[in-house]
């Protein structure tokens, strides 16, 4: 195998597949790496049980394949990890990318040499090294796990398992299981845990709104309904803030009367799910204060619904605005209920340390077999952070010592060719779509500076490189529009404030998936401005 390519993928999920299949289009010279010893990205790592996509089957693909969207079966709402592993594999398989697809190959280094306008990457410890002119991060904005620093956590007699590190299945039946944290990932796994398990204990620092994903099987019917409106379906997806098929109005929350909203909310908890919420017929939760507190009450009634024990009603409830990422998981409130299944709320009992027995709280001690971490990711920057590429003017961690940065989102100032398939600043959205959206901006963009180089005549590299001042107008956009969003006000993910330590100015880009996709779109209709191409 040749040792250089036009373009070297790092990553083989969503992203990186994405990207390999685009740039095979423009007939480069590809090859897309993987540390996993199978695609899949974060669907290979988190085999925990329960783990699903929380956005609807027919919207988590890419869109770019027609045929398979017509003819790829699924079975429910949601997706299993085990279908959206086949899904990409099939994916992989009929458009021939395995041939460009190296697995166990973590990458261990990457420079720009300014020089010959080359990148070096270096892979494994064994140092198999490659050059390429175009250098792809797609190493997920959801891949290196957060393990939290918990006083006394490694004097744990038991194994510490974290739900975004679980490549195999686990053997927990009969157990006595503690979960830290309640995001997507802790609330599958509590509900897809219970039953088999001795006794369940969810430690959470803050409880969060859970609502029922209301997931169930898919009929011919249905399908043939969504093979039938396509279009239709992409354009609802195009329009979402969130990329999600589900209709998003402008109607302001208190502009209609309490019968109203309350009918609403019903309907939606009984048939949609925890996006249609904050996204769907009201166009005001995550702006105004009064509409998100009226939606909080609402979720409390639904909560005292399924918990008739006060104490624990008290400890599920959360204080909190609901603007956090949306979790949404059906039977949440029903495993509380059960005797077997107890919570620990921060807020009332602190987390004193963790012992070789269990947990320690300021109220008692729990005894336990196995500790979950639930705790999340080092979103966004995480693992870009980790394999800190090596640019014109230093390292990315040096770039990034004020808080991770970008241009879009897919590029950084002083790291020429080189793009991210989500980075820092972002749009928080349904994933493939923006995937999607990122990779043939990308593409796009090659495609321009190899046509350049091809009417130079020289066969010299062309260099792509965000300029400074729109990056600086692009991070001012992105904070403005923080500003103005009820989400900044509670730590998360989303927000990038919530791992110890980590220093970002913005995390993500709030404005919106739609107006994302129509800013970029507007970029690349007029010569992608705020790059510059050189040689
Ligand atoms: P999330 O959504 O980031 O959730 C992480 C959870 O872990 C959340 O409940 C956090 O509590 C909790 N957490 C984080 N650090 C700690 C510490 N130190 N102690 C206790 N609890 C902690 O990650 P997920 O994996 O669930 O989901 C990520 C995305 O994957 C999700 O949005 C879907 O798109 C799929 P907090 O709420 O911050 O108090």
């Amino acid at each position: 195998m040749s040792n250089t390519f036009d373009a070297i993928i790092v990553g083989c999920g969503f992203g990186g597949v994405y990207n390999l299949f685009k740039l095979k289009q423009l007939g480069l010279s590809v090859k897309a790496f993987d540390k996993a010893p199978e695609v899949g990205g974060t669907w290979y790592w988190n085999q925990y049980p329960g783990a699903t996509t929380d956005t609807t089957s027919e919207i988590y693909r890419y869109r770019a394949d027609e045929e398979l969207l017509n003819t790829y079966p699924w079975s429910t709402r949601y997706l299993t990890q085990k279908e959206n592993l086949q899904y990409l594999k099939h994916f992989i398989e009929s458009h021939d990318l395995g041939q460009h697809i190296q697995l166990s190959a973590e990458l261990k280094a990457a420079s720009f040499d300014a020089a010959t306008s080359t990148w070096t990457v270096t892979f494994n410890s064994t140092g198999e090294t490659y050059k390429t002119t175009y250098l792809i991060l797609a190493t997920g904005h959801l891949h290196t796990p957060n393990y939290p620093q918990i006083q006394g956590l490694e004097k744990f007699a038991g194994p510490v398992y974290h739900t975004g590190d679980w490549p195999e299945y686990r053997d927990l039946k009969g157990k006595k299981v503690g979960v830290i944290g309640t995001g997507s990932s802790g609330a599958q796994l509590l509900v897809n845990i219970a039953d088999e398990v001795s006794h369940l204990v969810s430690f959470q620092r803050s409880s969060q709104h859970v609502v029922p994903h209301n997931n169930g099987p898919i009929s011919a019917e249905e399908r043939e309904r969504v093979n039938q409106n396509w279009d239709k379906i992409w354009e609802t997806v195009d329009n979402h803030p969130i990329g999600q098929n589900i209709v998003f109005k402008s109607t302001p929350t208190m502009s209609v009367s309490a019968e109203e909203r309350e009918r609403i909310w019903e309907e939606l908890w009984n048939g949609t799910n925890g996006v249609a919420f904050m996204y769907g017929p009201f166009g005001d939760i995550v702006t105004n204060e009064e509409a998100n507190r009226e939606l909080c009450k609402f979720f409390e009634k639904k909560i005292a619904q399924y918990i008739s024990d006060p104490d624990k009603r008290k400890k599920l409830t959360p204080t909190e605005l609901y603007v956090k990422r949306p979790v949404t998981m059906s039977g949440y409130y029903e495993t509380f209920a059960k005797k077997h299944v107890d919570i620990v709320n921060y807020q009332y009992t602190p987390l004193v340390e963790v012992n070789e027995r269990g947990i320690l709280t300021t109220e008692k001690q729990w005894d336990l077999d196995v500790i979950i971490l639930a705790t999340g990711y080092e979103a966004m920057d995480g693992s870009l952070k980790r394999i800190n590429p090596t640019g014109t003017h230093g390292t990315l961690k040096e770039t990034w010592a004020n808080g991770s940065t970008s241009y879009l989102g897919l590029s950084e100032v002083g790291f020429p060719n080189m793009f991210f398939s989500i980075g820092p600043q972002s749009p928080i959205a349904n994933i493939p779509p923006v995937i999607e959206a990122q990779g043939n901006f990308i593409a796009g963009l090659i495609a321009k500076a190899e046509a350049k180089k091809k009417d130079n005549g020289d066969n010299k590299t062309i260099l792509i490189e965000a300029e400074e001042q729109a990056k600086k107008d692009w991070l001012k956009k992105c904070l403005e529009i923080e500003d103005g969003s009820l989400i900044k006000t509670v730590k998360s993910f989303i927000t990038g404030d919530f791992v110890e330590g980590s220093n970002v100015p913005v995390h993500s880009w709030l404005g919106g998936f739609h107006t994302y996709q129509r800013f970029i779109k507007d970029i690349s209709d007029t010569g992608y401005v705020g790059f510059k191409l050189s040689n």
